[in-house]
């Protein structure tokens, strides 16, 4: 018998007929959100489930799934979504899908950056809005990306690549890390022991670390008190790595120039100044969203559960 799987949203074709091929999936075909009571019991008899980060792995959400289900294969990179300890502790496996969606999140921070730095938005809403009547040597002038010194909180798969597009500006890069990588991996980036330490540094700051307790707010007023005056603060990351109320400070008195954000807390009832301020630039948590990267996502999850189902480790496994 095939492992019935439950899918919670809608996936790529590609993947869907994988699914198909493969397991006894229970599909979504109108990418409707499940409440959490709704999903427990969607997951009645499953043996797996293929989650997003829209849905809450909270422990009390893992106590009382089927005892069917031995598995979370997450359709994400980022499983902060899913207490891991609480998966452990049912002996629950968890994976998620590294690598596969370090190109598409590294360009979508290169966009942020020039986005929010060349006031992108502001310009965009001019032209459809037939509000730009004129031009000047002062008009709509930005902050130059090239050759500035770039920051990076989280010098991991994501962040890397992100360093190696911003080396095509002749930016300079620093980063803070947990620990300081091997010369190969840093390739020339500075490193920083301590947030603190980094700040000074950022012209731009971008942020690549995962949502931690430990990195929650990491963003605060102390530490903008640090950067550069006129700074870019950019984030495709979690949003929980902000503290809103500072960088909206921030960002009305002009010590952060402008702000470029793809993830926020409490998505999608983001902190609704973001809206009102002109110097922010903003999308809606599509870092990974390319057809080659959805795509690849689906089928990493796939070979994890298909490894799991094999009796093999899977590769991506965090609990
Ligand atoms: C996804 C992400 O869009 O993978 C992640 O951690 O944040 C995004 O790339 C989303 O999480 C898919 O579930």
């Amino acid at each position: 018998m095939k492992p019935v799987v439950l899918v919670t949203r809608k996936l790529p074709e590609a993947v869907e007929d994988r699914l198909r091929r493969d397991y006894q999936p229970r599909l979504n075909p109108d990418d409707r959100l499940y409440s959490r009571d709704a999903l427990i019991e969607a997951a009645a008899g499953a043996d797996a489930i293929i989650p997003c980060h829209t849905e809450r792995f909270s422990a009390e959400v893992i106590a009382r799934l089927p005892a069917s289900v031995r598995i979370i294969a997450n359709f994400s990179v980022g499983y902060d979504h899913v207490d891991v300890e609480a998966a452990k502790g049912r002996g629950l496996v968890v994976t998620n899908t590294p690598e596969v969606l370090s190109d598409a999140t590294a360009e979508l921070t290169i966009l942020l950056m020039l986005g929010a730095a060349r006031r992108a938005g502001e310009g965009e809403r001019l032209v459809r809005t037939r509000a730009w009547r004129d031009w000047s040597p002062s008009f709509m002038v930005g902050t130059q990306v090239s050759g500035k010194r770039l920051g990076i909180v989280g010098l991991g798969r994501v962040g890397r690549v992100t360093a190696r597009r911003a080396r095509g500006f002749d930016m300079e890069i620093h980063y803070h890390d947990l620990q300081r990588l091997p010369s190969d991996l840093e390739a020339g980036a500075i490193y920083h022991p301590t947030p603190e330490d980094l700040m000074p540094h950022c012209d731009f700051l971008a942020f690549h670390c995962v949502a931690t307790p430990q990195t929650r707010k990491m963003l605060n007023s102390d530490r903008i008190a640090l950067l550069p005056p006129g700074a870019i603060v950019v984030n495709a990351s979690r949003g929980a790595v902000i503290d809103d109320e500072a960088l909206i400070a921030a960002l009305k008195s002009g010590k952060v120039a402008a702000d470029g954000l793809d993830v926020y807390n409490n998505e999608p009832d983001i902190h609704p100044e973001y809206r009102e301020l002109p110097n922010t630039f903003l999308m809606p948590h599509i870092g990974s969203a390319t057809k080659e990267t959805r795509d690849a996502m689906g089928f990493r999850a796939l070979d994890n559960l298909d490894a799991f189902f094999a009796g093999r480790e899977p590769k991506d496994r965090v609990a």
